[in-house]
C-alpha cells in the first residue's frame, strides 16, 4: 500500500520502517538533515528491532501524491501546519495522529479544514503509543521499549480500524478503543509526570523510579489527575500510579522525548502537555503549584 508518514522523528521513522520492511511503499516527510541521511544511507533501526530500509523521503508533500492513508507523527506544535499541508496536497482520506499532547485533535481539525477538507472528524483517528524511541543520529533510531498501541476515532471505528489492521499486518500489535480521548488523557497525565522532570534533571526515565524524583513526579501526576477529573475523566488513582511505574520500568533506559528535545536544542512539547494541563486547570479555578513550578523552572532553564 502507498502511505505517507508525515514526520520523520523517532516514532515516525520506526513506524515507517516497520511498514516499509513489510513491502508497503512509504513516503516519509521530514526535515532536510534526516531526509538527506536516509536518502544516502537508508533508515536504520536498532534495539528491539534491527533493520535497515530505504523508504522514499521528501521535505514536502507534493500535490496529488498517492497515499491510501496518512500517519501523522510531527511534534504537537507542528500539527496544524502539517495538516494544512496534507489537506492542500491530498483529498480527504484516513489520517492517524501518533503524537503526544492534548491539543492535536483541535489542531488537526483546524489545519485540515483550512486546507479544504469538509468534516475532517470523519477521517481523523487518534492513537496512544508509549514506546521508548531515540533519534541517535540522522537516519539512525533506537527502539528501546514497546507498549500498547491504542487507536480510536469518532466515526464508529471507520478510520481507526483500518489503521489497526494495517499495523497488525506488519507485526505491531494494536488495540481498537471506543474511548480514545480517555486514553489520550491517561497518556498526557503520564507524560506530564515524567517528561518535565527528566528534562529538568537530564536523567533517563528509570531514574524517576527512585527518590527524590519519584515523589516529585508523583506530585505532578496527582495534579494532572485532578485536572482530568475536573474535565470529566474518572481515572482511579492507584491505576494511574501503576501505569506510571509500568511505563518507567518498560522505558527505564530511555530518555523521554522532552529530554531528547532539550539535549538537541529543539523546541519541547511542554506547552502541549503541562502547559495545557495548567490552562485547563485554570479554567476550572484550580491551583497546580507543583506543575506551575516545574514548568517555570524548565522554561527558565531553556531561556523561554
Ligand atoms: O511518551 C513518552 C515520551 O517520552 O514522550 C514516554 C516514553 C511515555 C515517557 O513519558
Amino acid at each position: 500500500m502507498r502511505l505517507v508518514v508525515f514526520g520523520a522523528g523517532a516514532i515516525g521513522s520506526i513506524l515507517g520502517a516497520y511498514l516499509a520492511r513489510s513491502g508497503h511503499d512509504i513516503l516519509l516527510i521530514g526535515k532536510k538533515p534526516q531526509v538527506d541521511a536516509i536518502e544516502r544511507d537508508g533508515l536504520r533501526i536498532d534495539g528491539l528491532t534491527n533493520l535497515t530500509v530505504h523508504p522514499r523521503v521528501a521535505e514536502n508533500l507534493r500535490s496529488g501524491e498517492r497515499s491510501a492513508m496518512v500517519i501523522l507523527t510531527v511534534k504537537s506544535y507542528d500539527t496544524e501546519d502539517a495538516c494544512y499541508k496534507i489537506s492542500r496536497a491530498l483529498t480527504p482520506r484516513p489520517i492517524l495522529s501518533v503524537q503526544n499532547g492534548l491539543c492535536n485533535l483541535t489542531a488537526m481539525e483546524k489545519g485540515l479544514t483550512k486546507g479544504g477538507w469538509a468534516n475532517p472528524r470523519l477521517y481523523i483517528a487518534l492513537s496512544v503509543l508509549s514506546w521508548g524511541a531515540t533519534l541517535l543520529d540522522y537516519g539512525r533510531i533506537r527502539h528501546a521499549g514497546t507498549g500498547p498501541f491504542l487507536v480510536g476515532d469518532f466515526a464508529g471505528g471507520r478510520a481507526a480500524k483500518r489503521f489497526a489492521s494495517l499495523f497488525e499486518g506488519v507485526g505491531i500489535s494494536t488495540v481498537f478503543t471506543q474511548d480514545i480521548l480517555s486514553a489520550i488523557w491517561r497518556k498526557a497525565i503520564i507524560n506530564a509526570a515524567i517528561n518535565p522532570v527528566t528534562a529538568l534533571y537530564k536523567v533517563p526515565n528509570g531514574e524517576v523510579l527512585a527518590e527524590p524524583l519519584r515523589s516529585q513526579s508523583l506530585a505532578l501526576l496527582h495534579e494532572a489527575l485532578e485536572v482530568a477529573r475536573a474535565e470529566g475523566y474518572r481515572f482511579a488513582e492507584h491505576e494511574m500510579e501503576e501505569e506510571f511505574f509500568r511505563v518507567l520500568e518498560r522505558t527505564s533506559a530511555n530518555q523521554s522525548s522532552m529530554l531528547q528535545d532539550v539535549t538537541r536544542g529543539k523546541r519541547t512539547e511542554l506547552d502541549a502537555i503541562s502547559g495545557e494541563i495548567l490552562a485547563r486547570g485554570a479554567a476550572h479555578g484550580m491551583k497546580l503549584p507543583r506543575t506551575e513550578r516545574v514548568v517555570k523552572k524548565l522554561k527558565s532553564q531553556l531561556g523561554q
